[in-house]
């Protein structure tokens, strides 16, 4: 896979250097090039920012210097025109229509370009796995209060845009979220992952929190590992990582509890969860 990223800090990045996205990059796995956006930026101060239109407070990044490195990094679509696009990502065909960037076609040639924003469609593990199944993503990295609305017209009149949000709070600029999507997505990537059984483990419990983890030493600070887990019943400990797993998700996320298809759950899954609601809730008024 080949990530590029464009920010004005580049060192921000300097991150995927480490651990488990470095290794990637060191065994071939994993391209990534940063760029520093204020190079693109013409003038002898080289600004990338702006005082909005329409006022309000902070500074609005500009459009020409975005548009530059665009254009010098993913280049300008030489491979497929607007019209042949068009049919590539299935626009004005009716065919996924509701369907994200990321689980469309391949726009030839081109990445999948990555807009970090507040204002974006949320990051989910759903999302990690299409990623990783792209071959080249680009991220644009915008900081201030945002990057003028044309760059991500002008952007989609060529290739995939999705702007992204990686949860409900507010950051300084999209370079910490572009770090996070790509240590969700390159730990997916095939060979990245030494131990491809916690992959089909992580998938067998989709859609619940795990519930706690225990190693050695058995009893530490007079706290003891829970009997079960030492017991060598393998029965009994599935079906007790699986109530850990249900409590654990009632309390925490109800709304996961919510979403699961009833096909998922049990006897003895509702049984847990059932504890669990009545055990949190207050006391009856009558
Ligand atoms: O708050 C932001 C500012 C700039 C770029 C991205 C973000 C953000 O992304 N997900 C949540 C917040």
């Amino acid at each position: 896979m080949r990530v590029d990223i464009v920010t004005i800090f580049p060192d921000y990045l300097s991150p995927l250097t480490l651990s488990l996205v470095g290794k990637a990059r060191e065994r071939g796995l994993l391209d990534v090039r940063v760029h520093d956006l204020r190079s693109f930026a013409g003038g002898v101060h080289r600004s990338v920012d702006d005082t909005p239109y329409g006022g309000g407070p902070g500074m609005v990044m500009r459009p020409e210097p975005w548009g530059e490195a665009l254009d010098a990094v993913v280049g300008r679509g030489t491979g497929v025109g607007g019209e042949a696009l068009d049919a590539v990502v299935g626009r004005g065909t009716g065919v996924g229509g509701d369907c994200s960037d990321a689980m469309r076609a391949d726009a030839e040639g081109l990445p999948l370009l990555i807009v970090p924003t507040p204002a974006g469609v949320p990051f989910t593990q759903a999302r990690a796995e299409a990623y990783a199944r792209e071959p080249w993503l680009a991220f644009a990295c915008g900081r201030y209060e945002g990057i003028d609305y044309r760059v991500v017209e002008d952007a989609r009149r060529r290739m995939r845009v999705d702007e992204l949000s990686i949860g409900d709070y507010v950051l300084g600029g999209g370079e910490v979220a572009a770090l996070v999507v790509l240590e969700a997505v390159v730990r997916l990537l095939p060979g990245v992952v030494g131990n491809a059984e916690s992959l089909v483990d992580e998938s067998h419990a989709a859609g619940l929190l795990e519930g706690p983890a225990y190693t050695k030493p058995p009893s530490w600070r007079g706290l003891d590992v829970p009997a079960v887990l030492t017991s060598g019943n393998h029965g009994e400990i599935a079906r007790w990582r699986r109530d850990q797993a249900l409590r654990r998700t009632a309390e925490r996320r109800p709304d996961l509890i919510a979403a699961l298809e009833s096909g998922a759950v049990s006897d003895p899954d509702a049984a847990a969860i059932d504890e669990t609601i009545r055990s949190h809730r207050g006391p009856v008024a009558d």
